[in-house]
Order: C-alpha cells, then sequence, then structure tokens
C-alpha cells in the first residue's frame, strides 16, 4: 500500500497534506544532541547505524511526521571518494580543497563500501517504521557536491566553483560524471535497503546562470534520473533544485524528476502553475518557524490556500534553524493537520 507521501508524488490531492521537514533530525531537538553526544562527532553519527537509525527515528515519535529521512549528509559522499572532511562547531564542514589533479585520485572503487552504514541505517529504520510512513533517502545534486569539494567549505555565491567550471571545463565534467556515477549507485543501494522515495538536494542550484543551470544542475540531474529509472522505474524522486527561480520549470520538465521541492523564495502563484504537471513540496520560510505566532499561521494559511487543493506535501522551503523552538514545531502541524475532517 502507498504512503500519504507516494500517493501525492504520484498526483493524488490529500487534505491534509503530508508533512516532513528538511533537516527534521537535529539541534533543535534535544535527544538529538544527547545521541550525537554519545556518538562524539556528526560524522561517527552518520556512520554509526544503529545511532543514525535512533535520530532518523526522533521526529517522527516527537511529531509524527509522515516521512523519515535517512541521517547522513550530502559530504558524506566527496568523503568516501577519499577526500578529507571534518565538521567544525557552528562552521559546518571544512575539506581540503580540490584541484583538477585530485579528480583523478577519487577512490571510486571503495566509494560504495564505505557509504554501506547508510544502507545499514535504512534496513534498521525500515524495521521500526510504521508502513504509513515513507522513509526517504537522499543524495546531494552533483553541482551542489562538487561547491563543497572545490571551496573546501560552504560559501554564499560559490565564487571557487563557478570559476573553475570557466577555467577547467574539462576536468568539471569529469568531476560531474563521478559524481552522476557513484550517486546513482549510492540511491540504488538506499532504495533496495528499504528507502521508498528519493530527494537530491541540489542547495546550490540559485548560484548559476543560465548557460550553467542547463550543463552542471539539469544534465547530471536528468543523467542520475534515467539510470535510476533503468533499475527502478517507479521510484518517486523529489528534485530540490534551491533557488532555480524560473528555472524550475525547465528543470521540473527536462530532469524527469517525479516532485517538485520548492525554496521559500518561489511565489504561490508561479508554484501553483508548476503544480498543474507536478506534484509540489514546500515551502514555508523557516525564519517563520522560527518567529512563531502570527508569522508562522499566516505562512502556513497562505500555502494551504493555494497549494492544498492539489498535490502538495507540505515542508520548509530549506532546512529547519538550529534554534527553532519546538512549540512552534508543533503548533505548523497542528495548522496543517486541523482540517482532519475533509480527508
Ligand atoms: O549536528 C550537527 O551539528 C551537524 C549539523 C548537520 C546536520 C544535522 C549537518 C552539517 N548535516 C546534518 C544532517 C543532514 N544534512 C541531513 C539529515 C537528514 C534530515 O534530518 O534532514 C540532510 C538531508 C543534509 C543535507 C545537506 N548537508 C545539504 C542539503 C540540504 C541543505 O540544507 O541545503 C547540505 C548543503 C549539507 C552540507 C552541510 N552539512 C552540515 C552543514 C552545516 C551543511 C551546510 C554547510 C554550508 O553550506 O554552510
Amino acid at each position: 500500500m502507498d504512503t500519504k507521501l507516494v500517493k501525492v508524488i504520484k498526483g493524488e490531492s490529500l487534505f491534509p497534506p503530508p508533512i516532513w521537514m528538511m533537516r527534521q533530525a537535529g539541534r533543535y531537538l534535544p535527544e538529538y544532541k544527547h545521541t550525537r553526544e554519545t556518538a562524539g562527532s556528526f560524522l561517527k553519527l552518520c556512520y554509526t547505524p544503529v545511532l543514525a537509525a535512533e535520530v532518523t527515528l526522533q521526529p517522527i515519535r516527537r511529531f509524527g511526521f509522515d516521512a523519515a529521512i535517512l541521517f547522513s549528509d550530502i559530504l558524506v559522499v566527496p568523503h568516501a571518494l577519499g577526500r578529507d572532511l571534518r565538521f567544525e562547531e557552528n562552521q559546518g564542514p571544512v575539506m581540503t580543497p580540490l584541484t583538477e589533479k585530485d579528480i583523478e585520485k577519487l577512490d571510486v572503487i571503495n566509494v560504495i563500501e564505505r557509504l554501506s552504514p547508510s544502507f545499514e541505517t535504512i534496513e534498521r529504520v525500515r524495521s521500526k517504521l510504521d508502513d504509513k510512513i515513507s522513509l526517504i533517502g537522499f543524495c546531494g545534486a552533483p553541482w551542489t557536491v562538487a561547491t563543497y569539494m572545490i571551496a573546501g567549505h560552504g560559501t554564499f555565491d560559490q565564487a571557487s566553483a563557478r570559476l573553475f567550471s570557466y577555467f577547467h571545463p574539462q576536468a568539471m565534467n569529469s568531476l560531474l560524471e563521478c559524481l552522476i556515477d557513484v550517486s546513482v549507485d549510492y540511491l540504488l543501494k538506499q532504495i533496495n535497503a528499504g528507502a521508498d522515495v528519493i530527494q537530491i538536494f541540489d542547495s546550490w542550484a540559485g548560484a548559476l546562470d543560465n548557460i550553467s543551470f542547463e550543463r552542471m544542475c539539469i544534465q547530471p540531474v536528468q543523467r542520475m534520473v534515467k539510470k535510476i529509472r533503468q533499475i527502478y522505474p517507479e521510484i518517486p524522486i523529489i528534485g530540490f533544485p534551491r533557488g532555480a527561480n524560473l528555472f524550475y520549470k525547465d528543470y521540473a520538465e527536462k530532469t524527469g524528476i517525479t516532485a517538485l521541492g520548492l525554496d521559500w523564495s518561489v511565489p504561490l502563484f508561479f508554484a501553483e502553475r508548476l503544480q498543474k504537471d507536478f506534484p509540489v513540496q514546500g515551502n514555508l520560510d523557516p525564519m517563520r518557524l522560527v518567529a512563531g505566532g502570527d508569522a508562522l499561521d499566516c505562512g502556513v494559511d497562505a500555502i494551504l490556500a493555494k497549494l492544498g487543493k492539489g498535490p502538495l506535501i507540505f515542508n520548509l522551503g530549506h532546512g529547519i534553524i538550529p534554534n527553532t523552538p519546538i512549540k512552534h514545531v508543533e503548533q505548523m502541524i497542528k495548522r496543517v493537520r486541523r482540517n482532519q475532517i475533509n480527508n
């Protein structure tokens, strides 16, 4: 039987809509902080299936979301390719910036074996999760993962990766090719382990101009979707090209994804048009969730009023912010689900 999430991704309209939150396992939850302390470091938490499964399930237990998402990070892929990676407190990921010469040294032989803790996490979560709840597997899109590999850390404009793509177009192609292949294998194994929906995070799609968007965002994801569908023709795939703006439509049509994750800057009238052809997911401003009160209620109501009649997965327009009060998450869920009677 399909879960609510899968029904919507296949085009059904449900009211109230299914709901989950990007980064729903994380530092705003005391139980997450506790498990993270037990693990010792963020990466150890990602690579220890018992603990990763525990934090994956925490937001489901507390809030009753309609989907769990594998606890890991998009940067475990470059890490498994042999790049160094550490997470600095309050600074995020740090890696040695990648040069042209490093690309051929990426360890494509052992990468999937190194990622195997995630498959065990998925199996563990699936065995404990109610059948009605989806388990989302994920990876970063090649462009977004490449931005971190090239700069060595997060940036706001992805200047280093854009420049790299102009100075070294061949090297950039090789890097994207490598990431396409590895990410496809990684996702196939996640599906095989029990993920029933996949999300591809292209968090830095918005940094690209028209030509680069086509080449480095659309084409790689299009190729990934095609390869995944050769093995799993029916698997629902949510694409999240954050900041894609007017390119959202092109992205959805050309990549072949099943549903479209919208960031909070997407105007609701435009979202409504996209929803005629694609189920949509989103797009509450995470700052409204920090603020609570009327700011939160208004944001929720506007999304439900405009998109609630079509296929909608209610979500934030980007990840939850660590200082979000738990009470506000409860308020949001209550508001989204208040109209149970119409279901
Ligand atoms: O515990 C901690 O202090 C680490 C914080 C943290 C967490 C909880 C990071 C570091 N990653 C995660 C988990 C994570 N990351 C998940 C888990 C599943 C969930 O509950 O949603 C997922 C899906 C991600 C994906 C991810 N990591 C993205 C794509 C989505 C997005 O937010 O745009 C990106 C860009 C990353 C890189 C990353 N990892 C962590 C940080 C702080 C960052 C962003 C760094 C930056 O650009 O500044």
